[in-house]
């Protein structure tokens, strides 16, 4: 596949993701004006865009249009941005960096940084229940599915069971990474398919797809958390390894997590084969995604 094709989709489809995010969360003169600019620093900051990017090259599968789709898209980026200002607060990893800049807690302050989380959370909900382009039915699946995954038995039950479980045997790895990664790429690949009306039988093989892909991410980023270190410095310089954590290569070792990675991609491949529509675009992102790492 030609990877400048590739590349020119992601660029495209993350600069309009980009453009109405902007537009989501507008530069505001009121008096609580910080609650935006805060939001806007963490939320604008260069990210993958990975989530909506899922939903629109997923929903864009059963043709429809992407300013249908964009504002579902740009909610779960919302939902994301909130998880990371959180996951960064000293209570929690307590980072000091995000995305190539300071926290936003360290930028502004911890009570911002709630608040921005708490508001970014909250206002993904307001934009899709406010968006003028889906239906009735599509808002309360698309409400109840986000809910769902990013809920107490998805990303925050993941973050629970990360923050408190002691050295996770590869079942129970899983299980938290499932959730807490998992879960929401997850929902933006059956939020695509929840645009584009389809039927159940549909909407269970793009969850499938979802959840290997969703494994894959997380693999592939312990891994990349070690091959990163050694090709920036010589050496590992793991932040996992620094924080003690358990990783797929500290459970597996680094040849076997770049199998289980492969392993994963080959049934995102086989899922998106089975698939009765052309599915260029969702393939590519998928491919994209395992060009990260050298198998
Ligand atoms: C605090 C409620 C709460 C949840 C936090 C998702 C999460 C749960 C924390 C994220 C922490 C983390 C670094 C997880 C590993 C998976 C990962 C690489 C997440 C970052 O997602 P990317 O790579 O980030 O899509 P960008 O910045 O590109 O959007």
């Amino acid at each position: 596949m030609d990877v400048g094709i590739v590349d020119s989709y992601l660029i495209e489809t993350t600069s309009a993701v980009n453009h109405k995010l902007e537009q989501l969360v507008p530069i505001q003169r009121f008096p609580h004006k910080l609650i935006y600019e805060a939001a806007r620093y963490a939320l604008l900051a260069p990210g993958k865009r990975i989530r909506p990017v899922l939903l629109l090259a997923t929903s864009e599968l059963f043709d429809v249009k992407q300013k249908s789709a964009i504002t579902a898209a740009c909610a779960f980026e919302m939902i994301h941005a909130y998880s990371l200002i959180h996951d960064d607060l000293p209570c929690m990893d307590n980072d000091d960096f995000r995305r190539g800049r300071p926290t936003l807690h360290r930028f502004y302050s911890e009570a911002i940084a709630l608040l921005a989380g708490d508001f970014l959370l909250t206002h993904a909900f307001y934009c899709i229940s406010h968006d003028e382009e889906i239906n009735a039915n599509q808002k309360i699946a698309l409400i109840q599915l986000i809910s769902q995954s990013a809920g107490g038995d998805g990303m925050i039950g993941g973050q629970l069971l990360d923050i408190s479980v002691h050295k996770p045997d590869l079942l129970m790895l899983e299980n938290l990474h499932s959730r807490k990664t998992g879960a929401l790429i997850q929902a933006a690949i059956v939020g695509g398919a929840i645009l584009g009306n389809v039927n159940q039988e549909q909407i269970n093989s793009l969850a499938q797809l979802g959840k290997k892909l969703g494994l894959a991410f997380q693999i592939i980023d312990d891994i990349l958390d070690v091959t990163a270190s050694v090709e920036k410095h010589g050496r590992i310089v793991s932040t996992d390894a620094i924080n003690a954590k358990t990783t797929y290569v500290t459970l597996l070792g680094l040849d076997q997590a770049k199998v289980a990675a492969k392993e994963a991609i080959e049934h995102c491949y086989a899922i998106l084969d089975e698939l009765p529509n052309k599915s260029f675009h969702l393939r590519s992102i998928v491919k994209k995604i395992a060009s990260q790492f050298n198998s």
